[in-house]
């Protein structure tokens, strides 16, 4: 398996940093091709809790090399203090790889993602407050910063400069804010350039060279496919390629190279931030769901939106990612439940949808249509192979297969590393 892509099938958090370190004593290069230090991924190791935004998951798995690709958006400051951090649990960081390519997080990024989001009112996104979306709205907009610029103090100047010209316009004039100074952010900038510097590489090169060698590569995306800003619930979404298809843009690989297509689903569901959910919960059982399944933010500790299983969801990611496998996480979450509910298509004002509704409107106002499964009471974190769970929990899996339109290689019975059930 050369090529292997783990990404998520909801709106983020389904465990794909605990699929993607599983995969970790067979793999060679961990990449990360989207997003920045939005991204919240844990992993936990012999009891060990490791949270990790910036860094991919295979920093842990010594030999792996840890590869941030040129689709990510870096925020620098935020990237030492995360390798401090793991270094000080005696993680080294030193394979790291960071591409040359890869837009950088200024400050000005985050102040101006605070400010839209609280000028947005009513009609916020609820985002990361990390300066992704402006990010990479400079970097569509031809005025962003990237890590190679660092190395030339002349050029750096220059696109500050360029960044700022329109942006300070907007903080005095529009928001009442001081205006940014180039000097301040070029010297903030500059300051990290000679620490990057050893890990800086031109990692589609490494990358594809390391194919070629017949070493084996996993792509971890953050975020997720509803998430993802042309297949997501737009405008509620970050603002990359969070699906199958980012992986080539942000990584620079062509799409011939890629093998298998993992898809990370919990057995329910959950979303941060604001936009449609068909299936939320807003009763007891929705915070049922948050405190056992522990649903709060990795990065921002925000309280997860949580929600039954939606195999509408399931069915468009599948087919959006052309997945080959699904990975189930999070079912002891389930255990002690009666009934659980899976929907299995929308009503919309008296019409039925049995795939995502093209228009915004529609998904807007979706209602779930549920069939209620048999729930199980036995512990299953014990679990590791499927018949070691209980009828009803394989019930349940065989179901989830059924309408998702995907195999389910493996499942998730608890956070820890060995907590996980592998169907052959
Ligand atoms: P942004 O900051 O521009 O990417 O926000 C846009 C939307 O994307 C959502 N988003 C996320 N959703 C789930 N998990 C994310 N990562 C963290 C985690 C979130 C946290 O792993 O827990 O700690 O709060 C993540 N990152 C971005 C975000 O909620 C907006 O809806
Ligand atoms: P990611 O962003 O997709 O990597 O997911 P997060 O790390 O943000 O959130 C997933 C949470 O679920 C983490 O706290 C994991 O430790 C935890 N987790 C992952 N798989 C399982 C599982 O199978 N069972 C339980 N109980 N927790 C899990
Ligand atoms: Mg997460």
């Amino acid at each position: 398996m050369p090529a292997v892509v783990v990404l998520g099938t909801q709106w983020g958090d389904e465990g794909k940093g605990k699929a993607t370190d599983q995969l970790g004593s067979r793999i060679d290069y961990v990449v990360k091709f989207n997003g920045g230090n939005n991204a919240g991924h844990t992993v936990v190791i012999d009891g060990e809790k490791y949270a990790l935004h910036l860094l991919p998951s295979g920093i842990l798995s010594p030999g792996v090399v840890p590869v941030i690709g040129n689709g990510v958006v870096i925020d620098i400051e935020v990237l030492f203090e995360e390798i401090d951090a793991l270094e000080a649990r005696g993680v080294s960081a030193e394979r790291l790889l960071v591409s040359s390519a890869a837009h950088v997080i200024a400050p000005y990024h985050r102040t101006v993602d605070k400010i839209t989001e609280r000028f947005l009112g009513k009609r916020k996104i609820g985002t990361t407050g990390r300066g992704i979306g402006p990010a990479y709205a400079d970097k569509i907009n031809r005025v962003g910063i990237r890590i190679q610029d660092l190395f030339d103090e002349n050029i750096l100047r220059q696109k500050v400069e360029g960044a700022l010209d329109q942006k300070n316009h907007l903080l005095v004039k529009v928001y009442n804010r001081r205006a940014i100074t180039v000097e301040e952010t070029v010297e903030d900038l500059l300051s990290y350039a000679e620490r990057l510097r050893p890990y800086v590489a031109n990692t589609p090169l490494v990358l594809n060279q390391a194919l070629d060698a017949g070493k084996t590569l996993v792509f971890e995306a953050g975020q997720a496919t509803m998430l993802d800003v042309d297949h997501g619930t737009y405008p509620f979404v970050t603002s990359s390629s969070a699906t199958a298809g980012g992986v080539c843009t942000g990584s620079g690989i062509g799409p011939t190279r890629i093998d298998r297509v993992v898809g990370v689903a919990k057995a329910y569901t959950t979303r941060v931030g604001e936009g449609p959910y068909p299936t939320e919960l807003f009763d007891e059982d929705g915070e049922w769901l948050r405190q056992t399944g522990g649903e709060f933010g990795t990065t921002t500790g925000r309280p997860r939106r949580t929600g039954w299983y939606d195999a509408v969801v399931a069915r468009y990611s599948s087919r959006i990612n052309g997945l080959t496998d699904l990975v189930v996480t999070k079912l002891d979450v389930l255990t002690g439940r009666d009934k659980i509910p899976v929907a299995v298509a929308y009503d919309v004002d008296g019409r039925r949808f049995d795939e995502m509704p093209d228009d915004q409107s529609d998904y807007h106002h979706a209602k779930p249509v549920y069939e209620y499964l048999d729930g199980w009471t036995e512990d299953i974190s014990g679990a590791r192979e499927l018949a070691d769970l209980p009828v009803n929990a394989q019930r349940y899996l065989a179901h989830l297969e059924e309408i998702s339109g995907c195999r389910i290689s493996a499942v998730g019975v608890g956070p820890g590393r060995e907590a996980t059930v592998t169907i052959h």
